[in-house]
Protein backbone atom coordinates (compact mmCIF):
# COMPACT_ATOMS: atom_id res chain seq x y z
CA UNK A 1 0.00 0.00 0.00
CA UNK A 2 1.45 3.83 -1.17
CA UNK A 3 0.12 6.38 1.21
CA UNK A 4 0.42 9.93 -0.70
CA UNK A 5 -0.21 12.01 2.66
CA UNK A 6 3.27 10.12 3.72
CA UNK A 7 5.20 10.95 1.01
CA UNK A 8 3.98 14.56 1.21
CA UNK A 9 4.86 14.55 5.24
CA UNK A 10 8.51 13.21 4.12
CA UNK A 11 9.00 15.61 1.51
CA UNK A 12 7.53 18.57 3.81
CA UNK A 13 9.52 17.94 6.77
CA UNK A 14 12.61 17.15 5.72
CA UNK A 15 12.85 19.94 3.59
CA UNK A 16 12.07 22.09 6.17
CA UNK A 17 14.31 20.62 8.09
CA UNK A 18 17.26 20.92 5.62
CA UNK A 19 15.87 24.71 5.61
CA UNK A 20 15.88 25.63 9.24
CA UNK A 21 19.47 23.98 9.53
CA UNK A 22 20.84 26.28 6.91
CA UNK A 23 19.39 30.00 8.70
CA UNK A 24 22.94 30.48 10.11
CA UNK A 25 25.52 29.22 7.53
CA UNK A 26 29.21 29.54 7.18
CA UNK A 27 29.43 30.15 4.06
CA UNK A 28 26.13 31.14 1.31
CA UNK A 29 26.95 30.90 -2.01
CA UNK A 30 24.57 32.87 -4.99
CA UNK A 31 24.63 30.66 -8.36
CA UNK A 32 25.18 26.86 -9.17
CA UNK A 33 27.31 27.48 -12.37
CA UNK A 34 30.14 25.74 -12.25
CA UNK A 35 32.27 28.38 -10.37
CA UNK A 36 30.17 28.23 -7.89
CA UNK A 37 29.53 24.59 -7.32
CA UNK A 38 33.42 24.11 -7.70
CA UNK A 39 33.33 26.35 -4.79
CA UNK A 40 30.37 24.45 -2.59
CA UNK A 41 32.75 21.03 -3.16
CA UNK A 42 35.65 22.30 -1.82
CA UNK A 43 34.46 24.49 0.97
CA UNK A 44 31.83 21.74 1.85
CA UNK A 45 34.57 19.12 1.68
CA UNK A 46 36.35 21.20 4.75
CA UNK A 47 33.67 20.50 6.96
CA UNK A 48 32.16 23.91 6.33
CA UNK A 49 27.98 24.49 6.23
CA UNK A 50 27.85 25.76 2.71
CA UNK A 51 24.65 26.35 1.51
CA UNK A 52 24.00 27.01 -2.43
CA UNK A 53 21.22 28.92 -3.78
CA UNK A 54 20.05 28.96 -7.21
CA UNK A 55 17.11 30.72 -8.88
CA UNK A 56 16.89 28.00 -11.93
CA UNK A 57 14.58 24.83 -11.73
CA UNK A 58 18.36 23.37 -12.92
CA UNK A 59 22.23 23.00 -11.86
CA UNK A 60 25.15 23.91 -13.57
CA UNK A 61 24.43 27.69 -15.16
CA UNK A 62 25.70 28.20 -18.74
CA UNK A 63 27.87 25.14 -18.48
CA UNK A 64 25.35 22.04 -19.81
CA UNK A 65 24.86 24.02 -22.91
CA UNK A 66 28.04 23.91 -23.68
CA UNK A 67 29.02 26.41 -27.04
CA UNK A 68 25.88 27.20 -28.86
CA UNK A 69 24.07 24.18 -27.74
CA UNK A 70 27.01 22.10 -29.03
CA UNK A 71 27.03 20.00 -25.15
CA UNK A 72 30.86 19.52 -25.01
CA UNK A 73 33.27 21.84 -23.46
CA UNK A 74 36.69 22.37 -23.69
CA UNK A 75 39.42 22.85 -20.75
CA UNK A 76 43.12 24.55 -20.99
CA UNK A 77 45.67 21.94 -19.21
CA UNK A 78 46.02 24.36 -16.07
CA UNK A 79 42.20 22.69 -15.11
CA UNK A 80 42.82 19.15 -16.37
CA UNK A 81 43.43 18.20 -12.91
CA UNK A 82 40.06 19.46 -11.89
CA UNK A 83 38.28 17.19 -13.96
CA UNK A 84 40.41 14.50 -12.73
CA UNK A 85 39.49 15.19 -9.79
CA UNK A 86 36.01 15.34 -10.35
CA UNK A 87 36.38 12.20 -12.19
CA UNK A 88 35.46 13.76 -15.39
CA UNK A 89 36.49 11.93 -18.43
CA UNK A 90 38.31 13.82 -21.10
CA UNK A 91 40.28 13.72 -24.65
CA UNK A 92 43.28 16.04 -25.24
CA UNK A 93 41.97 17.41 -28.85
CA UNK A 94 44.90 19.72 -29.48
CA UNK A 95 48.15 19.98 -27.38
CA UNK A 96 46.86 21.54 -24.44
CA UNK A 97 42.86 21.18 -24.99
CA UNK A 98 41.11 18.69 -23.59
CA UNK A 99 37.35 18.04 -24.45
CA UNK A 100 34.70 16.97 -22.18
CA UNK A 101 31.17 16.29 -22.42
CA UNK A 102 29.02 18.91 -20.41
CA UNK A 103 26.72 17.07 -19.74
CA UNK A 104 28.90 14.39 -17.89
CA UNK A 105 30.96 17.97 -16.09
CA UNK A 106 27.91 19.47 -14.87
CA UNK A 107 26.35 16.10 -13.27
CA UNK A 108 29.75 15.41 -11.77
CA UNK A 109 30.67 18.60 -10.16
CA UNK A 110 27.19 18.71 -8.94
CA UNK A 111 26.97 15.44 -7.56
CA UNK A 112 30.41 15.72 -5.65
CA UNK A 113 29.34 19.48 -4.49
CA UNK A 114 26.36 17.71 -3.09
CA UNK A 115 27.66 14.41 -1.58
CA UNK A 116 30.67 16.75 0.14
CA UNK A 117 27.69 18.18 2.50
CA UNK A 118 27.00 20.98 0.69
CA UNK A 119 23.16 22.27 0.76
CA UNK A 120 21.63 23.03 -2.36
CA UNK A 121 18.30 25.05 -2.80
CA UNK A 122 16.63 25.51 -6.54
CA UNK A 123 14.52 27.67 -7.59
CA UNK A 124 15.58 30.15 -4.80
CA UNK A 125 17.08 33.49 -5.76
CA UNK A 126 19.35 35.35 -3.73
CA UNK A 127 17.59 39.05 -4.00
CA UNK A 128 19.60 41.11 -1.65
CA UNK A 129 22.49 41.09 1.07
CA UNK A 130 22.37 41.57 5.08
CA UNK A 131 25.26 44.61 5.30
CA UNK A 132 25.52 45.66 8.69
CA UNK A 133 27.87 48.19 9.39
CA UNK A 134 29.64 47.78 6.52
CA UNK A 135 29.83 44.42 6.80
CA UNK A 136 28.05 41.67 4.46
CA UNK A 137 26.46 39.06 6.86
CA UNK A 138 24.04 37.31 5.10
CA UNK A 139 21.57 36.69 2.22
CA UNK A 140 18.06 37.46 1.44
CA UNK A 141 16.17 35.31 -0.04
CA UNK A 142 12.75 34.19 -2.51
CA UNK A 143 11.38 31.54 -3.96
CA UNK A 144 11.98 32.23 -7.62
CA UNK A 145 8.21 32.44 -8.87
CA UNK A 146 7.47 34.77 -6.19
CA UNK A 147 10.19 37.15 -8.18
CA UNK A 148 8.51 36.11 -11.73
CA UNK A 149 5.14 36.61 -10.79
CA UNK A 150 6.34 39.80 -9.33
CA UNK A 151 4.01 38.85 -6.28
CA UNK A 152 4.30 41.19 -3.27
CA UNK A 153 5.51 38.72 -0.75
CA UNK A 154 8.72 39.38 2.23
CA UNK A 155 11.37 37.70 1.62
CA UNK A 156 13.54 35.79 4.49
CA UNK A 157 17.34 36.24 5.27
CA UNK A 158 19.98 33.40 5.92
CA UNK A 159 23.07 34.47 7.98
CA UNK A 160 26.62 33.80 6.76
CA UNK A 161 30.16 34.60 7.50
CA UNK A 162 30.93 34.71 3.86
CA UNK A 163 28.77 35.21 0.65
CA UNK A 164 29.85 34.40 -2.59
CA UNK A 165 28.56 36.03 -6.07
CA UNK A 166 28.70 33.29 -8.54
CA UNK A 167 26.04 34.11 -10.32
CA UNK A 168 27.55 34.48 -13.97
CA UNK A 169 27.47 37.53 -16.18
CA UNK A 170 25.20 40.05 -14.44
CA UNK A 171 27.02 39.59 -11.10
CA UNK A 172 23.62 40.51 -9.44
CA UNK A 173 24.35 40.06 -6.06
CA UNK A 174 27.47 42.72 -6.40
CA UNK A 175 25.13 44.61 -8.54
CA UNK A 176 23.06 44.53 -5.97
CA UNK A 177 25.33 45.58 -2.99
CA UNK A 178 26.37 48.74 -5.43
CA UNK A 179 22.57 49.77 -6.15
CA UNK A 180 22.27 49.55 -2.19
CA UNK A 181 24.83 51.01 -1.28
CA UNK A 182 25.80 53.99 -3.63
CA UNK A 183 29.04 52.75 -4.47
CA UNK A 184 30.58 51.86 -8.20
CA UNK A 185 32.31 48.73 -7.93
CA UNK A 186 31.17 46.91 -11.08
CA UNK A 187 33.54 48.06 -14.26
CA UNK A 188 31.73 45.49 -16.91
CA UNK A 189 32.54 42.56 -18.85
CA UNK A 190 34.60 43.40 -22.01
CA UNK A 191 34.63 41.76 -25.37
CA UNK A 192 35.41 38.01 -26.49
CA UNK A 193 39.02 37.30 -25.70
CA UNK A 194 39.63 33.71 -24.31
CA UNK A 195 43.51 33.78 -23.42
CA UNK A 196 42.88 36.89 -21.32
CA UNK A 197 39.43 36.34 -19.97
CA UNK A 198 40.47 32.77 -18.66
CA UNK A 199 43.79 34.79 -16.89
CA UNK A 200 42.05 37.46 -15.65
CA UNK A 201 38.94 35.72 -13.66
CA UNK A 202 41.38 33.54 -11.90
CA UNK A 203 43.71 36.37 -10.99
CA UNK A 204 41.12 38.40 -9.96
CA UNK A 205 39.08 36.19 -7.76
CA UNK A 206 38.83 37.81 -4.60
CA UNK A 207 37.22 39.53 -1.60
CA UNK A 208 35.29 42.30 -3.06
CA UNK A 209 33.41 43.94 -0.04
CA UNK A 210 34.02 42.82 3.48
CA UNK A 211 32.92 39.63 3.85
CA UNK A 212 31.45 39.21 0.00
CA UNK A 213 33.93 37.36 -2.57
CA UNK A 214 33.14 36.77 -6.22
CA UNK A 215 33.93 33.61 -8.65
CA UNK A 216 33.75 32.40 -12.59
CA UNK A 217 32.17 34.95 -14.97
CA UNK A 218 31.02 37.79 -12.60
CA UNK A 219 34.72 38.51 -12.10
CA UNK A 220 35.21 39.48 -15.25
CA UNK A 221 31.98 41.42 -14.90
CA UNK A 222 33.53 42.80 -11.52
CA UNK A 223 36.98 44.10 -12.86
CA UNK A 224 36.15 44.78 -16.40
CA UNK A 225 37.87 41.21 -17.90
CA UNK A 226 36.88 40.15 -21.15
CA UNK A 227 34.48 37.01 -22.19
CA UNK A 228 35.74 33.76 -23.19
CA UNK A 229 33.25 32.04 -24.60
CA UNK A 230 32.92 27.62 -24.12
CA UNK A 231 35.66 27.26 -21.93
CA UNK A 232 35.83 26.30 -19.26
CA UNK A 233 38.60 25.84 -16.77
CA UNK A 234 38.70 29.42 -15.86
CA UNK A 235 35.61 28.97 -14.07
CA UNK A 236 36.55 25.70 -12.69
CA UNK A 237 39.69 26.88 -11.04
CA UNK A 238 37.73 30.39 -9.99
CA UNK A 239 35.50 28.23 -7.82
CA UNK A 240 38.07 26.09 -6.41
CA UNK A 241 40.28 29.63 -5.68
CA UNK A 242 37.57 31.09 -4.00
CA UNK A 243 37.31 27.92 -1.77
CA UNK A 244 40.92 28.24 -0.47
CA UNK A 245 40.49 32.23 -0.19
CA UNK A 246 37.92 31.20 2.07
CA UNK A 247 39.71 28.66 3.83
CA UNK A 248 42.53 30.61 4.51
CA UNK A 249 40.81 33.56 6.25
CA UNK A 250 38.94 31.15 8.40
CA UNK A 251 42.17 28.66 9.08
C1 LIG B 1 20.43 32.65 -7.30
C2 LIG B 1 21.27 33.07 -9.39
C3 LIG B 1 21.06 34.44 -9.25
C4 LIG B 1 20.50 34.89 -8.01
C5 LIG B 1 21.91 34.13 -11.19
O1 LIG B 1 26.38 31.73 -15.53
P1 LIG B 1 26.89 30.59 -14.73
O2 LIG B 1 27.19 29.33 -15.44
O3 LIG B 1 28.14 31.11 -13.87
P2 LIG B 1 29.71 30.75 -13.82
O4 LIG B 1 30.38 32.02 -13.60
O5 LIG B 1 29.94 29.66 -12.87
O6 LIG B 1 30.05 30.18 -15.27
C6 LIG B 1 29.97 31.02 -16.37
C7 LIG B 1 29.81 30.20 -17.65
O7 LIG B 1 28.68 29.38 -17.58
C8 LIG B 1 29.68 31.15 -18.78
O8 LIG B 1 28.62 31.79 -18.87
C9 LIG B 1 30.77 31.40 -19.69
C10 LIG B 1 32.02 30.61 -19.61
N1 LIG B 1 30.61 32.33 -20.57
C11 LIG B 1 31.59 32.82 -21.48
C12 LIG B 1 30.98 33.70 -22.54
O9 LIG B 1 31.77 34.26 -23.31
O10 LIG B 1 29.74 33.83 -22.61
O11 LIG B 1 25.85 30.25 -13.59
C13 LIG B 1 25.31 31.26 -12.78
C14 LIG B 1 24.11 30.66 -12.07
C15 LIG B 1 22.94 30.39 -13.02
O12 LIG B 1 22.50 29.07 -12.84
C16 LIG B 1 21.87 31.39 -12.60
O13 LIG B 1 20.57 30.89 -12.73
C17 LIG B 1 22.23 31.63 -11.16
O14 LIG B 1 23.64 31.63 -11.14
N2 LIG B 1 21.80 32.92 -10.61
N3 LIG B 1 20.97 32.17 -8.46
N4 LIG B 1 20.20 33.96 -7.06
N5 LIG B 1 20.27 36.19 -7.80
N6 LIG B 1 21.47 35.07 -10.37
Amino acid sequence: MIEEKIITRAIVTEYLQRLERVVSSDVVIAGAGPSGLVAAYFLARKGLKVTLFERELKLGGGMPGGGMMFNQIVVQKEAKELLDHFQIRSREFREGYYLASALEATAAITLRAIQAGAEIFNNITVEDLKVIEDKVCGVVINWTPVERAGLHIDPLTIDARFVIDATGHPAEVVRKLESKTNQKILKGEGPMWAEVGERLIVENTREVYPNLYVCGMAVNAVFGGPRMGPIFGGMLLSGKKVADLIITKIW
